[in-house]
């Protein structure tokens, strides 16, 4: 697993050295829009924590954060009023994936017909 990077941009977007666009903050976690949308909903959710992917976040953060973080995922797609007609939740992880940021985060698609797959 690659050592966390306290430079990325997700960890200075928490610290509030840079803005976001602010969707839901709380004692763990982050949400914000995506400065590059690809959706016309497209929100970023982020724990506080300091993880590198889902990878390093599903074994090493505890299961009350997990738990918190998914709650959150949920409450922020029902504030962004995106839960009934539906929305995509994905995570990219390491290489493969492109992962850009090495902050783990989770995109939220909503707002239109998001078709069978994005890849
Ligand atoms: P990923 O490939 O899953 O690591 O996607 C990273 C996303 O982060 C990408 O959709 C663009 C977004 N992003 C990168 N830098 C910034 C930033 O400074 N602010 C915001 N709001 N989003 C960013």
């Amino acid at each position: 697993m690659a050592q966390y990077d306290d430079t990325n941009i997700f960890a200075k977007i928490i610290r509030g050295e840079i803005p976001c666009n602010k969707v839901h903050e709380d004692d763990h976690t982050l949400a914000f829009y995506d400065v590059n949308p690809q959706t016309p909903t497209h929100v970023l959710v982020i724990p506080k924590g300091r993880y590198v992917n889902s990878d390093d976040f599903f074994n090493e953060a505890p299961e009350e954060e997990i738990t918190a973080f998914f709650r959150t995922v949920g409450k922020v797609a029902r504030e962004l009023g995106v839960a009934d007609n539906g929305y995509r939740i994905l995570a990219n992880a390491g290489k493969d994936a492109h992962q850009e940021v090495p902050h783990f985060h989770l995109h939220i698609f909503a707002g239109t017909d998001l078709g069978p797959m994005i890849t």
